[in-house]
């Protein structure tokens, strides 16, 4: 996993990560060992607890036993979050591998989800962590939720670039955000702190989910895992299309495919070649850009040198990540 390599600091602390999350997807129920196992094993980049224990670390006595429960925490929620987000975007295939609905339907794909999501909170539910804690993490899913209905309520209608952004950050930025927040908060920063780094996260959220929306145009199904154009299939209609949307010699005939609930798939290859052929790549890319660049200027300055130069690596990886 490159973003292990990179994050030499809390090496250890992420092996102990993969570990501990082996260790909680067990279940009396075989087939919910079954899939918790498989969703470790197919991988992915651990952001949410590594920015966690990233935060925690900029603690003097910093200790992995009382932040790990929580990093295992936030990555179950992150999972069980993704089980049931492919059910929703009916989807095949993630990291390569084959999704849980895919394997196994959807019924148990659900109910797995719900047992990740109550396994993650009865982890914590005996630790010591300061209130805002669990606060913060309850509203994440909250916002979480919300950020999945508006976005169902817009399937297959066309979006302002402001609406885009909102439900970004409901669906993803907010939670990258938290996990720093809260990091922070188990290290024992100050309000003005926590609040940075959480901005931080925030704007790195941002430019993460709109590249991962960049790659549903960009990429082919090897690289990414999953099939290119897949959102515009799903009525998922991001910045890169609605750029094209506005400056595209065929706006029309794009808006007209994207707004079809039974496009098929001959159609989101049109459409794919349209936002290809039009800026709104590059437009989208500037945007990450710029959010990555505030990402780096939100971080708090007392971080230690190499906290704050691994959280810097991470902007760095978000721009340049292909997969
Ligand atoms: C991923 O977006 C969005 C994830 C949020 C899903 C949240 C749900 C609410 P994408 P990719 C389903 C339920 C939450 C629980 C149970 C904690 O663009 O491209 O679809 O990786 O991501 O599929
Ligand atoms: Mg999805
Ligand atoms: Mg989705
Ligand atoms: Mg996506």
């Amino acid at each position: 996993m490159l973003i292990n390599k990179m994050l030499y600091v809390i090496k250890k602390d992420l092996q102990a990560l993969e570990q501990g999350l082996y260790h909680e997807v067990h279940s009396d129920v075989d087939l919910i060992t079954d899939i918790g196992t498989h969703l470790v094993k197919s991988g992915g980049k651990r952001l949410r607890p590594a920015l966690c224990i990233l935060a925690a670390r900029s603690k003097k006595d910093y200790e992995l036993e009382y932040v790990l429960p929580l990093a295992i925490t936030i990555e179950l929620i992150h999972m069980a979050s993704l089980v049931h987000d492919d059910v929703l975007d009916n989807a095949s295939t993630r990291r390569g591998a084959a999704t849980a609905n895919a394997k196994w339907g959807n019924n148990v794909s659900i109910l797995s989800g719900d047992f990740l999501f109550a396994r993650a909170f009865a982890l914590i539910a005996d630790k010591d962590y300061d209130k805002r804690v669990l606060l913060r993490l309850a509203k994440i899913i909250c916002g979480l939720s919300e950020g999945e209905i508006h976005q169902n309520e817009k399937h297959f209608r066309l979006r302002t670039e402001e609406e885009y952004y909102d439900a970004i950050a409901k669906k993803t930025a907010d939670f990258i955000a938290a996990s720093c927040e809260i990091g922070g908060i188990l290290a024992g920063l100050g309000r003005e702190d926590t609040d940075k780094l959480y901005k931080y996260g925030l704007y790195l959220g941002m430019a993460f989910q709109i590249t991962d929306d960049i790659l549903d145009i960009t990429s082919n199904d090897e690289k990414i895992g999953k099939p290119a154009g897949n959102d515009i299939l799903q009525g998922i209609i991001t910045l890169p299309v609605i750029q094209a949307t506005k400056t595209s010699p065929v706006r029309e005939e794009l808006i007209n495919i994207i707004t079809d609930e039974n496009l098929d798939k001959a159609m989101v290859k049109r459409a794919v070649a349209i936002t290809r052929d039009s800026d709104g790549l590059d437009y989208t890319r500037k945007k990450v850009y710029d959010y990555l660049e505030m990402a780096k200027e939100s971080l708090p300055a007392a971080l230690p040198k190499e906290i704050r130069q691994s959280f810097i690596e991470i902007a760095e990886f978000v721009g340049k990540r292909d997969f």
